[in-house]
């Protein structure tokens, strides 16, 4: 009997802000792909995994359905998916697995510029307009606010100004649409970026094996980001002066220079950036010939 080829699933964003950056990551674990004449998939020329390119609010529900194995969303589309199943006694059947840094943003609670403002006591029996109401009634019960949940698809900032509602409560980047709104941001709810979610379902031996290779090259790939390789001469006099401040380095390897045995060799993988002003403070600590290098590639 002919075993069914198994692939892996991943929901991704179709058309959004987190499109380009989810299949720039994946392309940078090494998955080549081909899109379908529909652009609905893209099939896995390299690797036994498809994406299904599909609107970010439909990827917690087709991974927790067991459509797709994996989904990459904002968290803030996740926890207000998983609060609605949830409320509905629906729970949730995926795991958020990793944090993907790109996407940051934040589910805010804005107020009219110029109106009077004192602390989360004001929200209480006012109208607040959202997208998020399940974030934001969850909040809300938490700080035992008392407040009417206007629930609005899109356009939220332009409520108060229609008379729809006292504040919002929407996501926020650089805040330009706010001040634009004349709103001002006045309470955090929700610290949000792009995340990786798995199904609970069971999987097989071989899917689980590509999926840890899967995170295996999403870590490769963030610490890489971070990281640079440096090299720099030292005088064996100030070595220990010199290591200490490459920032985030673990055990640097040293070697000898030939013809000179004042001096040693220093090359160190930086787990943070390396800033001008570091390379100063080595110079200044007698390191000279600094590189600092870019790193295309890390395996733990
Ligand atoms: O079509 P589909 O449903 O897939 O896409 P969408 O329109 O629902 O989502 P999209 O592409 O706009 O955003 C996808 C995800 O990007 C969101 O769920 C967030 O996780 C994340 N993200 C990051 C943002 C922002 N930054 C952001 N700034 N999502 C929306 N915004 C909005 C913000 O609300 C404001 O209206 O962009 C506008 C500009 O923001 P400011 O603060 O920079 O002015
Ligand atoms: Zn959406």
């Amino acid at each position: 009997m002919k075993i069914p080829e198994q692939r892996i699933k991943i929901a991704l964003q179709k058309s959004g802000r987190l499109t380009e950056h989810s299949l720039d990551l994946l392309a940078r674990c090494g998955l080549k792909i081909r899109q379908s004449k529909d652009q609905l998939f893209c099939f896995g020329e390299n690797m036994p995994i498809d994406l299904l390119l599909v609107r970010d609010d439909d990827i917690p529900e087709l991974v927790s359905d067991d459509v797709c194995d994996l989904g990459i969303a904002g968290l803030n589309v996740i926890e207000e998916k998983r609060l609605t199943l949830c409320n509905a006694d629906r729970p949730a059947l995926f795991d958020q697995i990793y944090a993907l840094d790109f996407g940051h943003c934040r589910l805010a609670i804005a107020a009219p510029e110029g109106g009077d403002y004192g602390g989360l006591r004001s929200l209480q029996n006012r109208r607040i307009a959202t997208s998020y109401p399940a974030l934001l009634k969850e909040f809300l019960e938490q700080h035992e606010i008392d407040a009417e949940i206007v629930n609005l698809s899109g356009a939220v900032e332009i409520a108060p100004r229609l008379g729809k509602a006292d504040f919002i409560c929407d996501l926020v980047s650089t805040g330009s649409t706010l001040a634009a709104n004349q709103l001002r941001e006045v309470q955090n709810v929700l610290a949000s970026e792009a995340v990786i979610i798995q199904t609970r379902a069971p999987l097989s031996e071989f899917k689980e094996e590509w999926i840890n290779r899967i995170l295996q090259r999403l870590t490769g790939v963030q610490q890489v980001r971070e990281s640079k390789y440096v090299m720099l001469h030292a005088p064996r006099s100030a070595l220990d002066q010199i290591v200490d401040l490459l920032p985030g380095s673990e055990s640097p390897t040293i070697v000898g220079l030939g013809g000179d045995d004042d001096k040693v060799a220093v090359h160190a993988v930086c787990r943070e950036n390396v800033f001008w002003e570091t390379l100063e403070s080595l110079k200044r600590a007698g390191a000279s010939s600094l590189l600092v290098l870019p790193i295309e590639k890390m395996l733990a």
